[in-house]
């Protein structure tokens, strides 16, 4: 039996390790780094009755450290896989960048070195210029320009058929969460290089003006040789013209045909030796395009852009989905309502949601969309995540059929289920309430399909965070790192069955991702653990902080998190300093207790999953059916955007971590 946990830690540091064991006969303890026996560059390695201690560890010391505890009975292994990361606790620097110059239709690269081990962001902007060429800035003095989309190598900036309008700054930002550089570089744009027709032009002025006599005598006799050679050449033009609109004929033909491409899927697993080792995350499907020309003669309008693999196990026929309204948009597509005659239960039709891609999508977006259907394949079902139903991929364009949530995201249905004053409040408690358990009146719903005014209780809650704990738990079996969990992305379906969503998708961790804002205008770095935040290290143990968050949402009835941050950098700047949010005015203390668990800042020292679903069990059954939320939760009316900005409300206290 082997377990396995897995650790980054700035060089310098003393990395313990503990397996504490009994048995009978008394157990003993071999500790092996990578398969043998521990050596270290500098110091070694302290050995005590169940632990290892690392001193001063230093880049060296990474690697996989197993104890393995036996005695005649058997053995039990546990391996630590440790990181240490060389820190330099700086902005990052920029080596100097120089200026270029480029002629029109040319191809011209500006680097940008960056120093910084703290995983700089990297990105490139052209510079507004007034007529001067110099800097146009912004109120604050901060000069005003276009960000640039860069391939591959973030810290090459490579412009190709230049424009004059090409000319001007361009700059470089690099960024880390100690801060932000800079460095520009100039470009200039020159007129074509004159043509060789100009050179010979001048050339035979300057020869004319010298030597006059000469000229006039070759010329008149080339003409006469100038004849012969012409109609030599007509004879040949002719005989090659016939040759080349033979051959642009085929041409054509080849061009107008029509290409599709093929959707190629890798499963990348461990035991084909691609992926990593069984306690890694599961890796996402390499998903690639080829570019194949249809066969001469095939009709343009029958063939698909897309040849997607046929997979039995998942292809729902077409015809049999009708496709209804729109639930929303993301960023890749859309997702619509739809009926499925027959996909769960045979000869009856079932809601469903449909996932698909909007028109004009780009091949990345498609790969994306694939790549969430075989992840959710993959991941296989549960009660408490959105599960895969089927999908359509043949024909037509690639539908991803998911169960339907009646009632929409999770944060908003808190929202809409704050207890009001007065009348609202009193038919809640004459029993219009949502208990999770049973319900002794129907629920009601208003003209969005949602729920109406409902008044939830404690123990709604408290299953609410039981359920995502739950699904959680399964998703870490799985192996599945969510990387975005939040109320946002948590459905609420019938009987307020709630299901993870989104576990799929492939997400972008750079850090310009760290300022991109939620519909609702929420910054979704605010759900990230400082290791994710600080060095992009995403964990289930780095989700179980996001939970943490998601708890914290809960228990205000779909608050916004550290309302009274201004930025991003603060936030930084906060949870570095142990700043944690205060207990929300209807939560319990247990609770609290458990959030506070989860913002540990040593990911190790945060409860697993399986230990939150048995904490939360606990205080399930604890819980009473009958009390009811008190008002004082945040007014719902307030626009949770300008709250992101506002200082209203102060929601910290110091940590002791
Ligand atoms: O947050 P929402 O109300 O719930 O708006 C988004 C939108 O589509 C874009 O993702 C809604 N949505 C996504 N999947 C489903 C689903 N399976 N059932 C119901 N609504 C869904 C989501």
């Amino acid at each position: 039996m082997e377990a396995f946990m897995s650790q980054v830690k700035p060089a310098g540091s003393t990395v313990t390790y503990k397996c504490p064991a009994d048995g009978y006969p008394k157990p003993e303890i071999v500790w092996t780094k990578d398969g043998g026996p521990i050596k270290r560059h500098l110091g070694s390695a302290k050995l005590q009755k169940w632990s290892l201690e690392l001193e001063e560890a230093t880049t060296y010391d990474s690697g996989n450290y197993t104890c393995t505890v036996s005695n005649s009975h058997g053995s039990v292994s546990f391996t630590f896989k440790l990181l240490i990361q060389e820190r330099f606790p700086h902005k990052p620097l920029i080596m100097e960048m120089h200026n270029s110059t480029v002629s029109i239709g040319g191809t011209v690269s500006f680097e940008c070195r960056v120093i910084s081990d703290l995983t700089p962001y990297v990105q490139w902007y052209r510079h507004f210029t007034d007529d001067n060429g110099s800097f146009v800035n912004d109120t604050t003095g901060t000069p005003i320009g276009n960000a640039l989309q860069v391939n591959n190598d973030h810290q090459v900036l490579r412009l190709e058929n230049v424009t004059k309008e090409d000319a001007g700054w361009y700059t470089c930002m690099a960024g880390n969460s100690l801060g932000m550089s800079y460095r520009s570089a100039w470009l200039t744009v020159e007129e074509e290089s004159p043509s060789i027709d100009h050179l010979l032009e001048g050339g035979l002025h300057h020869l004319q003006d010298q030597k006059v006599v000469i000229i006039l005598a070759s010329v008149l006799g080339s003409i006469v040789l100038a004849f012969v050679v012409l109609f030599a050449i007509a004879f040949r033009k002719r005989y090659s013209r016939q040759k080349r609109n033979k051959f642009m004929a085929l041409e054509t033909a080849h061009c107008i045909a029509p290409c599709t491409k093929k959707v190629i899927i890798e499963q990348r697993s461990a035991v084909n030796g691609v992926g990593g080792g069984i306690h890694e995350p599961l890796l996402f499907p390499v998903i690639k395009i080829e570019k194949h020309r249809s066969r001469l003669g095939t009709d343009i309008g029958s063939v698909s852009e897309y040849e997607l693999p046929l997979d039995t196990r998942w292809e729902f026929p077409r015809q049999d989905l009708q496709l209804g309204k729109s639930l929303g948009e993301g960023a890749f597509g859309h997702v619509v309502q739809a009926q499925a005659n027959g996909i769960i239960e045979k000869n009856s039709v079932s809601t469903v949601a449909v996932k698909m891609l909007k028109e004009g999508h780009t091949d990345t977006e498609l790969m994306d969309l694939v790549s969430e259907m075989e992840m959710m394949k993959m991941i296989g079902t549960h009660v408490n995540i959105l599960n895969l139903l089927g999908c359509c991929t043949q024909d037509g364009p690639l539908y991803v059929i998911v169960e339907f949530a009646p009632y929409g995201n999770l944060r908003d249905f808190l929202r809409q289920h704050r207890p009001s004053s007065g009348y609202e409040r009193a038919i809640g408690q004459l029993g219009w309430k949502l208990g999770n358990t049973s319900y002794e009146h129907p629920i009601e719903f208003n003209s969005t399909g949602r729920m109406g005014q409902d008044t939830l209780t404690h123990k709604d809650l408290i299953s609410f965070a039981y359920q995502v704990a739950r699904g959680m738990d399964y998703l870490e079996s799985k192996k599945c790192i969510h990387r975005d969990l939040a109320a946002r992305n948590v459905l609420v379906s019938e009987d307020c069955v709630l299901k993870i969503a989104d576990f799929g998708l492939a997400r972008d961790v750079h850090m310009h991702e760290y300022y991109r804002k939620t519909t609702d205008g929420r910054l979704p770095v605010k759900w990230m653990a400082p290791e994710a935040l600080f060095q992009r290290v995403y964990t289930s143990q780095s989700d179980v902080w996001s939970f943490g968050i998601l708890l914290w949402e809960i228990m205000t009835l779909g608050g916004t998190p550290y309302p009274s941050v201004p930025n991003i950098e603060r936030l930084f700047q906060l949870l570095r300093d142990g700043h944690r949010m205060e207990k929300p005015v209807s939560c319990s203390l247990e609770v609290y207790l458990l959030m506070r668990e989860c913002w540990q800042y040593n990911p190790m020292e945060r409860p697993t999953f399986s230990e939150l679903v048995e904490d939360l069990e606990r205080i399930l059954k604890l819980t009473s059916n009958e009390e009811y939320l008190e008002l004082g939760f945040e007014s719902p009316e307030t626009p949770p955007s300008s709250r992101e900005n506002s200082d209203c409300r102060t929601q910290f206290v110091v940590s002791t971590v």
